[in-house]
């Protein structure tokens, strides 16, 4: 896959213990499959210093940029702030989003990469409701959970992907310029008004089986407060869908 370039996002927030691992996997796979590799890591001022750990991994792979943000802002945000580096300062094909915490393999990203130049797609969701996908660790507590979100944002959107909250993805850079995504929310449930977006523009998103891995240390920043915005949004959203009020 000579002269594509990729660059990838990671939010982070207190992932001192995981960065380290994730960056170096990250490079080596991607490097190892000749694609040119830019990653942004946002992160909100982390308390365990996640970004100065980022900021030691500059020496040797140079092509990390570090957006270093006041306080905690949120994933959405994150991603927003970082999309619009990589759309504006990095001439890049394609734009991906992986969290730190190693539940998304980075050894995966450039078969995700691949299946999105095959299936000539706009966004490739790494999925765990497809054939091939899965958990390596189920609990049943987190996938009642992520099934319940699915289901949620099935309903406010009609999009009938099957894993909407993801946030493993690859998106073409040129459908994301195309969309506007700064009405869209600064928490987790923005990974679902990005691809209703998309969808709703016209864009090719398909799915593509990945086994979640459970998070290497630390601990998960998805808090009450999250959930309930994202059941917000999806029940305000179904209601609108429902009655086509806009
Ligand atoms: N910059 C930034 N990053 C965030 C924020 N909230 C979460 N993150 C990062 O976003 C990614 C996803 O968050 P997680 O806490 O792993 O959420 P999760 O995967 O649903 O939960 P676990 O599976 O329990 O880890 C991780 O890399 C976090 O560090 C935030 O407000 N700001
Ligand atoms: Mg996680």
């Amino acid at each position: 896959m000579k002269g594509r370039k990729v660059a990838v996002v990671i939010p982070t927030y207190n992932e001192a213990e995981n960065i380290g691992t994730v960056l170096k996997l990250t490079f080596t796979s991607v490097l190892g499959s000749n694609i040119d590799c830019w990653v942004i890591v946002v992160d909100d001022n982390s308390p365990d210093g996640t970004a100065d750990v980022a900021e030691f991994f500059k020496e040797k792979y140079e092509k990390i940029i570090i957006i270093r943000r006041p306080q905690k802002l949120g994933l959405g945000s994150a991603y927003k702030d970082g999309f619009a580096l990589a759309l504006e300062k990095l001439d890049v094909e394609y734009i991906a989003e992986m969290d730190a915490d190693g539940s998304h393999p980075p050894e995966k990203l450039p078969f995700i990469i691949n299946f999105l130049i095959e299936k000539n797609a706009d966004c490739v969701i790494a999925s765990r409701y497809v054939k091939g996908g899965g958990w390596k660790r189920e609990s049943i507590n987190r996938t009642a959970v992520s099934k319940g979100a699915n289901l949620l944002a099935r309903l406010a959107t009609g999009v009938k992907l099957k894993d909407m909250t993801s946030g493993y993805r690859v998106y073409r850079a040129d459908a994301l310029k195309r969309i506007k995504l700064d009405h869209l929310d600064s928490g987790y449930v923005f990974q679902v008004q990005i691809i209703h977006e998309l969808v709703k523009n016209g864009f090719r998103v398909v799915e593509c089986p990945f086994v979640f891995m459970p998070r290497r240390q630390g601990k998960s920043k998805l808090s009450i407060v999250e959930f309930w915005r994202f059941f917000k949004w999806c029940i305000k959203t179904t209601v609108a869908r429902w009655f086509r009020i806009e």
